[in-house]
């Protein structure tokens, strides 16, 4: 058995931030499939059992179940000394990009993402207004990086690979990020780092 065992699948970017980071951090680790297009995830029991939120990514280690893709981040440059702040003012730096992230960045994509491209919706207000919000936060971390290789500290941290959840996915979601140039210019960076895979790579898909 794995040292760490990371509930996921593979269209699922929250679980990407996690997969990626115990990945280029040379974890032992394991994936277990979360049947989420089945409706697991709204199952009562796997709600009981493995995560009352009923979302992934859920993480297992030395006996502890951890939830929330930034709070399993922090936890995991805790334990293995990889990606985390090196003062005070880089860890909190850090949080503020993750939860920037949670709010912003990840959630509007992730959610235009699903509609559009998963459930192939067509355009609908819906759509319309989670592109503008999603365009609208990417314009952020894109004028961030116009000076800087990396989030935070000019090195990989779990800012970037918080924010790094959907960026690799190859689906279309109708905007144009080559437009973003400072943001292709960072995840080309972070394509580079030692152990990177895609998601559809790095986690099981049903
Ligand atoms: N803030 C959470 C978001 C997790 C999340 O939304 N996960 C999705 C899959 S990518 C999920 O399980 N959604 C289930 C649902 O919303 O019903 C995190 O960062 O871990």
């Amino acid at each position: 058995m794995s040292e760490f065992t990371l509930h996921c699948f593979a269209e699922s970017g929250n679980a990407y931030k996690v997969a990626l980071m115990l990945e280029l951090s040379g974890q032992d680790w394991e994936a277990v499939f979360v049947d989420f297009f089945n409706g697991q995830t709204r199952r009562q029991d796997w709600r009981d059992e493995v995560n009352e939120q009923g979302e992934v990514p859920v993480l297992e280690h030395a006996g502890l179940r951890l939830t929330q893709s930034a709070l399993i981040l922090d936890y995991l440059a805790a334990q293995t000394g990889h990606f985390g702040g090196q003062d005070e003012e880089e860890k909190r730096e850090i949080w503020r990009w993750m939860l920037f992230d949670n709010h912003k960045f990840t959630s509007y994509y992730a959610s235009l993402r699903f509609i559009y491209c998963l459930k192939q919706s067509g355009e609908t207000p819906v759509t319309g207004f989670l592109r503008d919000r999603a365009v609208a936060a990417y314009a952020i971390v894109d004028a961030h990086l116009a000076d800087r290789t990396f989030m935070v500290g000019e090195r990989l941290t779990i800012a970037d690979l918080s924010l790094a959840g959907y960026v690799f996915m190859p689906e279309d979601t109708g905007i144009d990020l080559a437009s973003f140039r400072h943001i292709e210019a960072w995840k080309a960076r972070i394509r580079e780092m030692p152990g990177w895979k895609p998601p559809y790579e790095l986690m099981p898909r049903g």
